[in-house]
């Protein structure tokens, strides 16, 4: 079985819109293994960091504004295959664009309010989980691995 894992985070109007269980919901509905959640409103400087990559775009002070006013679940998920399928189970970054079932297809209407964020790649997974649980995960078994692999 693989220990694949994803950062996963339901950014501020998630949390305000009292979301957070519906999306924690999901992910062990798929048979997904929680290893890490923290609710927390982390400084400016560590929301630039965790956004470097869109530094330049003009929506980047939008993003970052919106992002610092209130808390964010911040939660590690685990599981074969964790960062592709939390793409697709939160759906594409446009709600307009993101199918219907989907986390952001089925809660929100606008990009600068898409209420989660997952990582894209498992190289940028593991950069986030290190980021965001610099003390690491818990590790732990689950009983109902047999149930959900061969
Ligand atoms: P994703 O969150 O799907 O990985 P991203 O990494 O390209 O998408 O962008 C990060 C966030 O920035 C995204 O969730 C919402 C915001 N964003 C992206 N494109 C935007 C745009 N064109 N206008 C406003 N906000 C945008
Ligand atoms: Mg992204």
């Amino acid at each position: 079985m693989s220990s694949e894992r994803t950062y996963i985070m339901i950014k501020p109007d998630g949390v305000q819109r009292g979301l957070v269980g519906e999306i924690i919901k999901r992910f062990e509905q798929k048979g997904f293994k929680l290893v890490a959640m923290k609710l927390w409103a982390p400084p400016r400087e560590f929301m630039e960091n965790h956004y470097a990559d869109l530094s330049s775009k003009g929506f980047f002070a939008g993003l970052i504004e919106y992002m610092v006013s209130g808390p964010v679940c911040s939660m590690v998920w685990e599981g074969a295959g964790a960062v592709a399928a939390g793409r697709v189970m939160l759906g594409a970054t446009k709600p307009s664009d993101s199918a219907t079932g989907s986390i952001r297809g089925d809660f929100c209407i606008e990009v600068g309010r898409n209420i989660c964020h997952g990582s894209d790649t498992v190289e940028n997974a593991n950069k986030e989980i290190e980021l965001w649980f610099p003390d690491g995960v818990t590790e732990w078994d689950s009983c109902q691995k047999a149930w959900i692999y061969e």
